[in-house]
């Protein structure tokens, strides 16, 4: 490979102890739903459902990590990344949900463990990205009180078979997006509506993820435990005490609902009044178990927003001025382009006694990438990554603690409902012949690490 333009960013400005990744996701990634004994997820069966995804898309093949892993792990380590975060399928090794364990599921994530290892990777779990075994939605899913016994049985099953290899482990990835989008919205799996169904889940994901939390530092006790939030860095359309306090309120949403209880904070319902009807569902010990010192917390951050007034919108009292409403540039995904978010968003956390470290879990963008003579020329991309990596340096610079960023993501893949139209990878993949081409983006990547 030849050698890229590179900018002012040196990995040393970062410091030695810096973690650098790339992050994936099952579902987004493996493809083969059925095969070896694999149970439905809640996204098998919402992507063959007409019109929930762009264009008809549906992740029967994806990027098939399931059958090419080894060909992506190859290429981890040609890019220099020595970090590969990816997440288990549960329905892969537990295809109903429960027991008994499917083990041609357990046999292919110890493929991925052992071949990371050997290649000198450090593999870092996420144990739900998303993809609920659809046999437990027949039940209710997240919404149903259970599930947080069903997900402790399922993280027990995962840290007895690669806790002796897997130190690094999220519990849940990006719990206001799924339970918002899926249970709130309807618009993600399981396509479910309605703020009853919202509040069960969000109250059930948070007690499942104390719960995982605790069940692998019991089995893993020099595990590095976290969990991972997306946030967005939140601001009022104007200085009007409407629109500040319609920030506020969407910044509660978006930013404090799950990590606030978790440190021991409760539910911010005095900024959220809409959560005081949470109380219906938390029973007993329910406020003591929702906090766990987790030894890090891995921020996903994207983009800003910028809210106005509106009574028109239930529960919230506001609304989301649109990217290109506001005539700013963006990315595929409608994102404002706004680096600074990232320093803004790490200010607010690090402002949480609580928090011990902070690691950036996921950041990207989806340009649109033209394969052109063998080669992606995305130098949006490239700086976009340069210019987050800037707003860490002067977060740390400003005494900010900040431990390591994961780039979302691999390769492009399945970006949920907007099916592969939003290509977020350091990698292209010809989703036709499933042809990989390193990006200019990935290229820089790999020169920096190196
Ligand atoms: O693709 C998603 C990922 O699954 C969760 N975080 C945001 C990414 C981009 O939308």
């Amino acid at each position: 490979m030849n050698k890229v333009e590179t900018s002012f960013l040196h990995k040393n400005q970062f410091g030695d102890d810096f973690l650098w990744g790339v992050s994936t996701a099952a579902f987004q990634i493996e493809g083969a739903p059925d095969t070896d004994g694999k149970g439905r997820s809640i996204w098998d069966v919402f992507t063959s459902q007409k019109g929930k995804i762009k264009n008809g898309h549906h992740a029967l093949t994806a990027c098939d990590f399931y059958n090419s892993y080894q060909n992506d792990i190859d290429l981890i380590r040609e890019l220099n990344i020595p970090n590969f975060r990816f997440s288990i399928s549960w329905p892969r090794i537990m295809p109903t949900g429960v027991l008994p364990v499917n083990e041609a599921g357990i046999a292919y994530y110890n493929k991925i463990i052992d071949s990371l290892l050997s290649a000198g990777i450090e593999p870092w779990i996420t144990l739900y990205h998303w993809d609920l075994p659809h046999d437990l939605e027949v039940k209710g899913g997240w919404t149903n009180r259970e599930s947080v016994s069903w997900f402790s049985a399922y993280v027990a099953v995962c840290v007895q078979h690669f806790g002796d290899r897997v130190k690094n482990w999220m519990v849940i990835n990006e719990p206001s997006v799924f339970t918002g989008a899926g249970y709130f919205l309807g618009i993600h799996a399981p396509g479910k509506k309605g703020i009853t169904n919202y509040l069960k889940a969000m109250h059930h994901v948070t007690l499942a993820t104390t719960a995982g939390a605790k069940i692998i530092r019991n089995h893993i006790p020099d595990a590095h435990i976290g969990t991972t939030f997306s946030c967005t860095h939140i601001e009022p359309a104007t200085t009007s005490s409407k629109d500040v306090e319609a920030a506020k309120r969407v910044d509660t949403l978006l930013n404090r609902t799950f990590i606030e209880p978790i440190l021991g904070l409760g539910y911010p319902q005095a900024d959220l009044p809409v959560l005081k009807k949470l109380n219906a569902y938390i029973v007993e010990d329910d406020l003591n178990n929702l906090s766990f010192d987790f030894d890090f917390i891995g921020l996903q951050c994207y983009t800003r927003e910028v809210v106005k007034s509106s009574l028109l919108i239930p529960y919230i009292g506001a609304e989301l001025i649109s990217a290109e409403k506001r005539n700013v540039i963006s990315t595929d995904m409608g994102w404002e382009v706004y680096p600074p978010a990232l320093y803004q968003v790490l200010k607010k956390f690090n402002a949480y006694e609580g928090i011990r470290k902070i690691i950036i879990t996921e950041n990207g963008a989806a340009f649109p990438d033209t394969l052109k003579n063998g080669k992606v020329y995305d130098i949006k991309r490239t700086h976009y990554i340069q210019d987050h990596l800037e707003q860490i340096l002067k977060a740390k610079k400003d005494g900010l603690a900040v431990d390591g960023y994961f780039v979302w993501t691999l390769t492009d893949n399945f970006e949920w409902a907007e099916g592969y139209n939003a290509r977020f990878g350091l990698i292209h993949v010809d989703f036709d012949t499933q042809q990989r081409t390193i990006k200019h983006s990935g290229l820089w990547f790999k020169d920096f690490l190196s």
